[in-house]
């Protein structure tokens, strides 16, 4: 059978949630390193983002296509459920996600830390104070989503939860969206508990490289 790819980088929180997949289904896959705008991306993709899987003659690009194609092209437990409700709501969570909170708390609020763009490297206040208000109503949202089950949809791990978990990773690491994830019962155990999942753990990038 063909080699799978990811082409990406570990780093992106969407590579992470293609490498969930693969890891929840027991994929054997490759992650080939792969920069956004490179001429390689470039190649695969109309605008040059990550991921990418290749597998065969099969080339896709969206993180949500990606995983779809391994859900359904492979056997394992369905990260995208059958059940007509249920899976509209994974679409539902992983849209909205991707449209909405990753746009304010990924390249908003976390690029104003850590693509700050400043002159001398140093966080960008402005910015990231003017996201800070949005970050805390989508998260104030995601804690009253997860206090039920402790999963976005329904009481078992799906696709809404490994698109999800990379975010609040990144997010739990910087002051202000960190402090306000550790107050929150829901959002801090939602995260403590899926970090400790086996196919979450597998793919955890690896810490930045000290200068
Ligand atoms: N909607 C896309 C988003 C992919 C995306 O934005 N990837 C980022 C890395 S996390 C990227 O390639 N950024 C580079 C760029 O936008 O030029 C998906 O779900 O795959």
């Amino acid at each position: 059978m063909a080699e799978l790819e990811i082409i990406g980088v570990a780093r992106s929180n969407y590579v992470w949630t293609c490498r969930i997949l693969c890891e929840e289904k027991a994929v054997p896959y490759t992650l080939t390193r792969g920069f956004p705008q490179s001429p390689e991306m470039r190649a695969l993709h109309p605008f040059g983002k990550i991921p990418v899987l290749r597998h065969g003659e099969v080339v896709l690009y969206e993180s949500k296509a990606i995983c779809t194609y391994i859900d359904r092209r492979f056997p394992g437990p369905k990260l995208i459920p059958e059940d007509p409700l249920a899976g509209a709501l994974v679409e539902q969570w992983v849209s909205l996600v991707n449209t909405t909170i990753d746009p304010v708390c990924m390249r908003r609020y976390l690029y104003g830390h850590v693509f700050p763009g400043t002159a001398d490297g140093s966080p960008d206040r402005a910015r990231i104070d003017a996201a800070l208000p949005e970050v805390e109503g989508q998260l104030a949202l995601l804690a009253r989503s997860l206090e039920a089950t402790g999963h976005l949809v329904g009481e078992a791990f799906t696709l809404a939860d490994a698109n999800l978990v990379p975010i609040l990773y990144y997010l739990a690491k910087l002051p202000e969206a960190g402090a306000m994830i550790a107050a929150s019962p829901a959002l801090g155990g939602y995260l403590a508990r899926h970090l400790a999942r086996p196919s979450v753990a597998a793919s955890e990038p690896p810490p930045p490289r000290k200068a």
